[in-house]
């Protein structure tokens, strides 16, 4: 870990905002709420084997998935966390069909959308997880909020990050104004400064898919991840593969190593798997601040507009050269490819 001096996450924070004239501290706020959360959902996975909270819940979410004890937990501390600040007015969740609307908030100027415990397919199995987050201003605040003031392109994010829950506890995040890694000290419960000015490599050596769902991919993934694997010295292929099955993991693996993370739209599922408000936009909000690129396949994640609180995006993300050769073979004209 590069040697940074003592930087917590909350005065990095405030340091930040002080750069912003308008600043109120609201931003500050809703940090101090993520954080506190952070480290309750931490202190939880971290007994996961010992005590009775791995398994399922019982329930099913809006997907029709099992949740996992600890996904309703951690959406229940986030929201919770967030409704405290006293700065949020609507939440949206990947464990909630509809917005949550926070009572006494309704003129409240932010949004968050959040992924509690993303990968949580993982947690049986001792992987890493993490929670997402996404934050945005509501256009229209004198007015009590609804869903469609969620109905935001990513470009519009005020701030985005993730938690991961891995070998360490990192948060990472952007405000637009770079992307910043703090790591949790245990001994003294404090997030701090480990990464400064994230920046993902241009090209990488990695790619990352789910590689049995290759005969659904549309060909041109299908040419793209033939291509990751030919030998070329030039381009240093073979790439090598790389897939845990949880989005932070794989994603945060990559920006820093650099590397593409792939899920392509199938057959089965038009639009991929990954859902756009709570996992894609904060991500591609991040990757770009980190000089890298998040696509849909035929244009910038960001610039998607949602018409469903819930929708997904087929997403290539990551290093920005190895994301436009993927994007380029993608489009490339079928026909042209096999005459
Ligand atoms: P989840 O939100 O239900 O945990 O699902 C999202 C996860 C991502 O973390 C990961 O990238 C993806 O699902 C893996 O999907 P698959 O198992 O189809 O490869
Ligand atoms: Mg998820």
């Amino acid at each position: 870990m590069p040697h940074t001096g003592l930087i917590t996450l909350e005065q990095f924070i405030v340091d930040q905002q002080s750069l912003y004239k308008e600043s109120r501290g609201s931003l500050s706020r809703i940090f101090r709420s993520l954080e506190l959360a952070a480290k309750v959902v931490n202190r939880d996975v971290r007994k996961a084997g010992l005590v009775d909270i791995l398994g399922n819940h019982g329930s099913t979410n809006t997907h029709g998935e099992d949740q996992k004890k600890l996904d309703v937990i951690a959406n229940e501390v986030f929201i919770a966390a967030l409704s405290k600040s006293g700065e949020v007015a609507v939440i949206i969740s990947e464990e909630n069909d509809d917005p949550v609307f926070i009572e006494g908030c309704e003129n409240e100027k932010y949004i968050i959308a959040i992924d509690p415990l993303d990968g949580s397919s993982n947690i049986d199995v001792n992987a890493s997880i993490g929670t997402i987050f996404s934050i945005y201003r509501r256009s229209n605040f004198a007015q009590p909020p609804t869903a469609s003031d969620c109905m935001q392109k990513g470009k519009h994010q005020v701030a985005a990050g993730y938690i991961i829950y891995g070998s360490s506890t990192m948060l990472v995040y952007t405000t637009g104004l770079g992307v910043n890694g703090f790591t949790l000290d245990d001994s003294i419960q404090e997030f701090c400064l480990s990464h400064p000015s994230i920046q993902t490599p241009k090209d990488g050596k990695i790619f990352s898919v789910n590689e049995g769902n290759l005969q659904d991919f549309p060909d041109g993934i299908k040419r793209y991840v033939q291509y990751c694997k030919e030998k070329d010295k030039a381009t240093n292929r073979p790439y090598g593969a790389r897939y845990i099955g949880s989005l932070i993991a794989d994603f945060h693996r990559n920006l820093l190593k650099g590397g593409i993370f792939m899920y392509p739209a199938t057959e089965k599922m038009p639009n991929g798997k990954l859902r756009l408000l709570y996992e894609c936009n904060p991500m591609a909000f991040i990757v770009e601040q980190a000089g890298g690129q998040a696509s849909t396949g035929t244009g910038r994640i960001l610039d998607l507009l949602p018409t469903n609180l819930h929708q997904r995006a087929p997403i290539y993300i990551g290093s920005s050269n190895m994301v436009d050769q993927c994007v380029q073979m993608l489009t490339e004209d079928d026909s042209l490819v096999n005459n």
